[in-house]
C-alpha cells in the first residue's frame, strides 16, 4: 500500500483520475501532483461501455497515441480495472515489453502461457502443430484458446493488468489463417469459432487496450533463428508476412472486432532504442509516472 501510494504521487493529473486497490478507494481531481491534493476521496463508481475504435489510417503514429492516451485516461477515470494487451507477430517482442513493466507497482503482468503449450501432460503441442499442422493445429488452438480464456478471466489484483496476446489475436491471426490456408478442416474451424463466438458473448472478457508492436516480417525472421525455439525452427518468412498482414487487417484495417482502443508502436529498433520507446509511451501504456 505504502509503495502504490508512493507511485501515486508521482501522477500527473490532467483528467479526472481513479483508481481502487483491495478495499481502498480514491478519487483525485486537480491539475498538479497527488502530494499536492487534499485527502482522497470516496470513489464514485461510474461504469462506461463506449468501446469505440479510434485509429485512423491518416492519423500520423503522434496524432493517433494523443487520441488513444486520451481514451486511455477516460477509461481509468470510468472503470478502476483496466487492462491492456500487448499484440504483435511471434517474435516481436511482446514478453520484453512485459518484462519492461512487471516492476510498476499499479502494474500486474500475465505473460503468455507458451510454457504450458509445451507441455500438455508430457506433449508438446506447439511442436506437434509445427510438425504436422493439418494433424495438430484443432488441438493446439483448442488448448490456446482455453489457456487465453484463463489469463482473462484471473482475478485481477492491480489496477492495471498487462497480458501478452489475447483470445483475439489467438483467434483472428493463427486460426484463421490456419483455415485460410488449408492446413485446418472447414469443420474444425467452425466448431473453433462456434467455442470463440460463445466465450466473446458470454464471458465478460475485458480488454481497454491494445498495444500493436509492429515490426518487419524480415527482422522477425532473424529473430527467431537467433532466439532458436527448437519448435519454431520450421517458421518461414512467408508464414510471418502472412501472420503480419493477418494482424494489420485486425488491428489496423479493423478487418475484424476489436472491441478496444490501439496503440501502435514501431518495434523496429534494438532493444536498448525500445526501452527509449517503451519509456515515450510509458504513462500510454500503464497510466502511470514513476520517474
Ligand atoms: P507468440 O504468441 O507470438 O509469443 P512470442 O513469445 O513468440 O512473442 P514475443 O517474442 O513477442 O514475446 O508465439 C508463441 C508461439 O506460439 C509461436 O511459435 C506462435 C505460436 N502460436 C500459435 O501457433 N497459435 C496461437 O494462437 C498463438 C497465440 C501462438
Ligand atoms: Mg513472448
Amino acid at each position: 500500500m505504502h509503495m502504490f501510494l508512493k507511485c501515486l504521487r508521482n501522477i500527473p493529473f490532467k483528467l479526472h483520475h481513479c483508481f481502487t486497490l483491495q478495499s481502498r478507494s480514491f478519487s483525485i481531481t486537480g491539475t498538479g501532483s497527488m502530494s499536492e491534493m487534499s485527502a482522497p476521496q470516496p470513489l464514485k463508481k461510474q461504469r462506461n461501455s463506449n468501446r469505440n475504435i479510434i485509429f485512423r489510417p491518416e492519423d500520423t503514429e503522434d496524432d493517433f497515441n494523443e487520441h488513444a492516451c486520451k481514451k486511455v485516461y477516460e477509461k481509468i477515470n470510468n472503470e478502476n480495472n483496466f487492462v491492456v494487451c500487448v499484440e504483435g507477430n511471434i517474435s516481436c517482442g511482446k514478453t520484453t515489453l512485459l518484462n519492461y513493466f512487471k516492476d510498476i507497482p499499479t502494474c500486474e503482468v500475465i505473460i503468455e502461457p507458451v510454457e504450458k503449450w509445451r507441455n500438455v501432460n508430457g506433449f508438446n503441442a506447439l511442436d506437434l502443430m509445427y510438425k504436422d499442422p493439418q494433424r495438430w493445429g484443432m488441438a493446439l488452438q483448442t488448448y490456446i484458446q482455453l489457456t487465453m480464456l484463463q489469463s482473462h478471466k484471473n482475478s485481477q489484483n492491480a489496477p492495471v493488468k498487462l497480458m501478452e496476446r489475447s483470445i483475439y489475436s489467438a483467434k483472428y491471426c493463427f486460426v484463421d489463417n490456419l483455415y485460410k490456408s488449408a492446413k485446418m478442416p472447414e469443420i474444425e474451424h467452425i466448431i473453433l469459432t462456434e467455442w470463440f463466438n460463445w466465450i466473446i458473448k458470454t464471458q465478460n472478457i475485458k480488454v481497454d487496450l491494445f498495444v500493436y508492436l509492429r515490426t518487419n516480417p524480415e527482422l522477425l525472421y532473424s529473430r527467431i533463428v537467433k532466439r532458436c525455439r527448437n519448435e519454431e525452427l520450421k517458421i518461414s518468412l512467408d508464414y510471418l508476412k502472412t501472420l503480419h498482414q493477418l494482424h494489420d487487417d485486425w488491428l489496423i484495417h479493423k478487418k475484424y472486432d476489436v472491441p478496444a482502443e490501439v496503440l501502435v508502436i514501431d518495434a523496429n529498433s534494438s532493444i536498448e532504442e525500445m526501452q527509449i520507446s517503451y519509456e515515450k509511451h510509458k504513462n500510454r501504456i500503464v497510466a502511470v509516472h514513476t520517474s
